[in-house]
């Protein structure tokens, strides 16, 4: 069990779902997974393809360019999160309507096979399991990631809705 807090110093296993539809939202993305990668005690494992993702939720907005990544840490998840809200600031996140549009989104998805329910930090991330946007960028990286549920994104993926509006892009 690992406290949201401590640092390890063993590297544990992650995943990441970035998104972005404002702005230039490849620009984005590419900038936020370098800046991971310049993150001391952070190293990147895998990056997905890139995929065109239908604005999932209420708010009617552009379509969204997602990503995951896997990546080995020795931060806490707590640092973890905070270097990935960093770098949403750092490339000019305004965090305005919840579920709207957003320069760039970072979200911790997994870390290892920890559980933690704080506020402001949910892991695994408690709405991965059925949003594609997640789930197909993800079970093309790391099939076996373990879900909150038990499931694997693989096998979440069996059943995840709204797969079809999902579309692979080439760059
Ligand atoms: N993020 C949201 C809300 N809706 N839809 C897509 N397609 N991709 C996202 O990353 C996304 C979303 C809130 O974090
Ligand atoms: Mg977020
Ligand atoms: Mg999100």
């Amino acid at each position: 069990m690992i406290r949201p807090d401590m640092t390890t110093d063993m590297p544990t296993r992650c995943a990441l779902g970035l998104g972005s539809n404002l702005g230039d939202p490849k620009a984005n993305v590419d900038e936020a997974v370098r800046r991971l990668e310049l993150t001391e005690g952070v190293t990147l494992v895998a990056r997905s393809s890139d995929y065109r993702t239908p604005p999932w939720g209420p708010v009617k907005q552009d379509d969204f360019r997602n990503i995951c990544v896997v990546l080995d840490t020795t931060l806490s998840p707590r640092d973890l999160l905070k270097r990935c809200l960093a770098i949403e600031i750092e490339l000019g996140r305004v965090r305005a309507e919840r579920w709207g549009p957003r320069t760039i989104d970072i979200d911790v998805l997994i870390y290892g096979m920890e559980r933690i329910a704080e506020s402001d930090l949910e892991i695994p991330h408690p709405r991965m399991g059925d949003r594609a946007f997640v789930l197909i960028p993800l079970a093309e990286i790391w099939p076996d990631a373990p879900l909150a549920d038990g499931r694997t994104a693989a096998e979440a993926l069996e059943s995840c809705p709204d797969q079809e509006g999902v579309v692979k892009l080439d760059g």
